[in-house]
């Protein structure tokens, strides 16, 4: 009908050829074909737990070591993916382009170490890569951690499997069920047992020497980084007119996240998606596209 988007390139790279204030959010889906899992759908059970359930401070609260499990596996899968060409392509389009900025909603560095100029990236939930303090308010500790994995011993090796390559540790841990954290190997494994670690093997703050610290990522509840928020902001409000919006491997069902699409249209700009799925592409006219598929693939295909 009529109101169906375009899935046609060509239309596509003829306005973003004359597009000059361009935003893009992003979500899990981009990558994935790094190898890195999405939250919603397929991807998003760790174990037996609903990754989105385990991103929050109450789950952090009722068990500090269950969520540091999760989080310095995901620390570690981060570290050794790497970016694709979809991240490739953005960070080739900042460098072109100084009116476009990127809005990413991942944590996990691929933006970043893909090259992207980093005022040009806003990182709205933070960093699998910052530490920060429990306490914010009274002690509010951070930094930028990327090169301890494991963050603390306990979280690491088990000491008798030390010496083997890590799919050999995982394959004894697994024939034996017995507990293995073990560095470098999928414990995503629900027949490896998670062992239980008490809390002074967790990480603790070197500041206020009392709290434990957690990831530097924003929790369901938490408010977005109050800098981050006011320069995105300050970006929309200095934008006149916007002319294109990518939306890429984002379900849009998070907020403040998924509210940019609309702000951006207020500002008159067209709407381009890309996602595996059409059903997580909503409100599309005929103004925008829709591009079905791998976004590793499509994103250096149309910014080309
Ligand atoms: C592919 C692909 C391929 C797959 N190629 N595509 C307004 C209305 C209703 C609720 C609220 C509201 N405002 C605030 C709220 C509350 C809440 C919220 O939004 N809830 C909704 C779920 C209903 N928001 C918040 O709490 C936010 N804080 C806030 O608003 O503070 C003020 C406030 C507080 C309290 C009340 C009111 C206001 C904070 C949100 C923080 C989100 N944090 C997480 C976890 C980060 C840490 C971690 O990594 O563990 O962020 S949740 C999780 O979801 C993560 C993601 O960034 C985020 C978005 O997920 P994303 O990226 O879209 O992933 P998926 O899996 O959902 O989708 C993947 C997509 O890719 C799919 O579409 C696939 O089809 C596609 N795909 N493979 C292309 N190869």
């Amino acid at each position: 009908t009529d109101e169906m988007p375009a899935t046609d390139v060509a239309s596509f790279v003829h306005h973003l050829q004359s597009s000059k204030r361009i935003v893009a959010l992003l979500g899990a889906g981009i990558s994935a074909s790094s190898g890195l899992p999405t939250f919603r759908g397929a991807g998003g059970l760790w174990r037996t737990y609903d990754a989105t359930m385990l991103a929050t401070p109450e789950a952090f609260e009722a068990d500090p070591g269950l969520s540091w499990q999760f989080y310095s596996y995901r620390r570690h899968m981060a570290l050794n993916a790497n970016p694709n060409r979809a991240h490739l392509a953005l960070a080739e389009l900042a460098r072109r382009n100084p009116d476009f900025l990127t809005l990413s909603q991942n944590v996990d560095g691929l933006s970043p170490r893909a090259g992207h100029p980093p005022a040009q990236l806003k990182l709205l939930h933070g960093s699998l890569f910052d530490v920060k303090c429990w306490d914010q308010y009274r002690c509010g500790y951070i930094r930028r951690n990327d090169f301890t994995d494991p963050i603390v011993p306990a979280l690491g090796l088990p000491s008798e499997n030390e010496g083997l390559p890590a799919d050999a540790q995982l394959k004894e841990a697994i024939q034996k069920k017995k507990h293995a954290l073990v560095r470098g190997a999928d414990i995503s494994d629900v027949n490896v047992q998670l062992p239980s670690i008490s809390r002074e093997d967790l990480p603790h703050c070197p500041q206020c020497k009392k709290n434990l610290l957690r990831p530097g990522v924003v929790w369901f509840g938490e408010s977005l980084p109050g800098d981050v928020m006011s320069d995105v902001s300050d970006w929309f409000q200095q934008s006149e007119q916007i002319d294109l919006m990518l939306v890429i491997g984002t379900s849009s069902k998070v907020y403040p996240a998924a509210g940019y699409t609309q702000l951006a249209r207020a500002k008159g700009a067209r709407v381009a998606v890309v996602n595996m799925d059409r059903g997580d592409a909503r409100e599309l006219t005929k103004r925008d596209w829709f591009f079905e598929g791998d976004a590793a693939t499509i994103v250096p295909e149309i910014l080309k």
